[in-house]
This record gives structure tokens, C-alpha cells and sequence, in this order.
């Protein structure tokens, strides 16, 4: 494998140590804490504290409907999906647009972990450690111009080696957008990893959004293309179903999907006797990014 995460999930402190290193630490500062910690937990406000999900978990259950509707087709199909040689066209309003080497993209960035809580749509969660590194860092590297408002995002499209796109039903590539604001924030990142080691490809490697407080399909995987805009990209679920799937699609209990109830989820391996738990205000991101749609009816803007 060409692309390696730097940062490996057996390198890392435990959670419970690290936390309370960090407490002891309490007056010295991010710096201390860092070189104390090594490379990556700087960032570690933004990691949840939670139990992460089995590896087994986070790659037999998947959406991935280049591969198949079905939960289990990633897992089967995706690995004849080819991830070496990788590219990512940047381009629309930025400085220094082109078509960027995976390797070439990787070599610039600080690689790190961050552990989120994921939520589905369709009502079901995980808590996952991922690799990578934020995607304002890669926007950085392309220079986005004063003009941009949008980022819009595309996945390869290669109907050799995925099954799923020769059906009709979805107008392929699968897209997905953020407003630049929304792209900027530390919270929203790149992973390249999952558990120190490389991405699996039913998790969307090479290279994958992941946007923490919105629910999973805004977390576009296998990324060919970013393009800076003025307008609202399109998106593939609002494409699909405007009434149902909308732009924002922040995680909110107290907005339902018009077929259920988006109050509470299923936390994925819980066992059949689980209890369901209560869904959060933002995916439980609401102190980081509430202040992102201040004054904003979170009813009409879904
Ligand atoms: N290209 C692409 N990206 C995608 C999807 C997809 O079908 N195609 N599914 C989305 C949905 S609905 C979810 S819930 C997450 C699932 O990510 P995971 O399989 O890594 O948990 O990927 C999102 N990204
Ligand atoms: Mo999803």
C-alpha cells in the first residue's frame, strides 16, 4: 500500500490516560501537552471520549452504493476498487487549481487522530477513530479566491470495478457540498485512516469527507474532485429526494425525517437487547458549530 497513515491507533495513549495527563498537565499548555503526547493529540478536544466501534463493525456495515444498496455489498465488492495511483482535481475558484497526487497532497499535511460520533440518516450510529487530516488543510493548498462560498465534492466514478453504478436510480458521480464556512471548520476533516492503519476501501479510501454533525451521506467517500463555487452545488440525496434529503442536513432530534423519527438512534453492536439512545443536537457538536447557523430557522434550511 502506497499511502500509510503516519499515525497509528497502537501509538496513541489510551483515551483514559491521555485525559488524565492532560488534567494533571492543566496549566502548561497545548504545547507541553503535545510534545508530552507526541504528534496528533494536539488535537485531541476535538476527539469524543467515547468507546470507539469494533473495526468489525465499522467495515461490514457500510453504505456505498457505487458497491451495492445492500449493508454488506461494500465489504464484498470494494476491493476491486483501485486506490493507487489516486488523484483529486481541485479547481472552480481557487488559486492553484490542478489535478494534485494523492502522495503529493499527503506529504503536506498533519496527519492525525480524531475520534467522532457518526450518524446515519436511517437512524443508526457509531463512534469511530479516524486518521487524516482537516480539509481546510487541503484548501489551503489549492488557495481558495475571495469569490468561493461552496466547496462541492465528487466520487470516482468506474463502473469496471463498481457494480453499483450501472443501475439506474442515482445520477452518478455521487456529490456532495458544504458551505465554505462549513468546509473551514477544524471539526471537518479528510480521513485517510480508520484505527492507525490505511482506509478501508468500503470506508471510502483513499480519501473521504467526514463532517462530524451532518448526518453520514454529507461524508462523501473516495474523492476525485473539490471544486470551489459561488452557488450552491448539487447534491446526490437532494437530487434524489429534495423533500426529504436537504443542503444542511445537520443532525437534529428535534426535526424529523418525513418516513421517522430522527429523536433517537441505534448505536451499531450494541446486541439485540440495546437500549436506543437519545440522538444530540448536532451530533453532540453543538458548542463547536452551533454558531454556524446562528439566527438560522433549522426547520426550513433541513
Ligand atoms: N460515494 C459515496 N459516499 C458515501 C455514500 C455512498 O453511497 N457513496 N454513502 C453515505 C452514507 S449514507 C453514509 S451513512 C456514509 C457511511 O460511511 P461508512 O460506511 O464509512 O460508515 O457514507 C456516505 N458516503
Ligand atoms: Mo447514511
Amino acid at each position: 500500500m502506497a499511502y500509510k497513515s503516519a499515525l497509528k491507533y497502537s501509538d496513541i495513549t489510551p483515551k483514559s490516560d491521555f485525559l488524565n495527563r492532560r488534567q494533571l498537565m492543566g496549566g502548561l499548555g497545548a504545547a507541553a501537552v503535545t510534545a508530552l503526547a507526541g504528534p496528533g493529540l494536539a488535537a485531541g478536544k476535538y476527539s469524543s471520549d467515547e468507546t470507539p466501534n469494533s473495526l468489525e463493525d465499522i467495515t461490514a456495515y457500510n453504505n456505498f452504493y457505487e458497491f451495492g444498496t445492500g449493508k454488506g455489498d461494500p465489504a464484498k465488492y470494494a476491493d476491486r476498487l483501485t486506490i493507487d495511483p489516486w488523484a483529486v482535481q481541485i479547481d472552480g475558484l481557487v488559486e492553484r487549481p490542478g489535478n494534485y497526487g494523492l502522495g503529493d497532497i499527503l506529504a503536506k499535511m498533519n496527519i492525525e487522530e480524531r475520534i467522532y460520533r457518526f450518524r446515519c440518516v436511517e437512524a443508526w450510529s457509531m463512534v469511530i477513530p479516524w486518521n487524516g487530516f482537516e480539509l481546510k488543510q487541503l484548501l489551503d493548498l489549492a488557495g481558495v479566491q475571495s469569490g468561493a462560498k461552496y466547496v462541492a465534492f465528487q466520487t470516482l466514478v468506474r463502473p469496471d470495478e463498481m457494480p453499483g453504478v450501472s443501475g439506474r436510480g442515482i445520477d452518478w458521480p455521487y456529490r456532495e457540498g458544504l458551505r465554505l464556512d462549513e468546509a473551514m471548520h477544524p471539526l471537518s476533516f479528510m480521513a485517510t485512516g480508520l484505527y492507525g492503519d490505511d482506509l478501508p476501501k468500503q470506508n471510502g479510501a483513499p480519501l473521504r469527507l467526514v463532517v462530524p454533525w451532518k448526518y453520514g451521506f454529507k461524508s462523501i467517500k473516495s474523492i476525485v474532485r473539490v471544486t470551489l463555487t459561488d452557488t450552491q452545488p448539487e447534491t446526490t440525496w437532494n437530487m434524489l429526494q429534495p423533500s426529504e434529503y436537504g443542503f444542511y442536513s445537520n443532525v437534529n432530534p428535534r426535526v424529523d425525517h418525513p418516513r421517522w423519527s430522527q429523536a433517537t438512534e441505534r448505536k451499531v453492536g450494541g446486541g439485540l437487547f440495546a437500549k436506543r439512545q437519545e440522538t444530540l443536537m448536532f451530533n453532540g457538536y453543538e458548542e463547536e458549530v452551533a454558531s454556524l447557523y446562528s439566527g438560522m430557522d433549522l426547520k426550513a434550511n433541513f
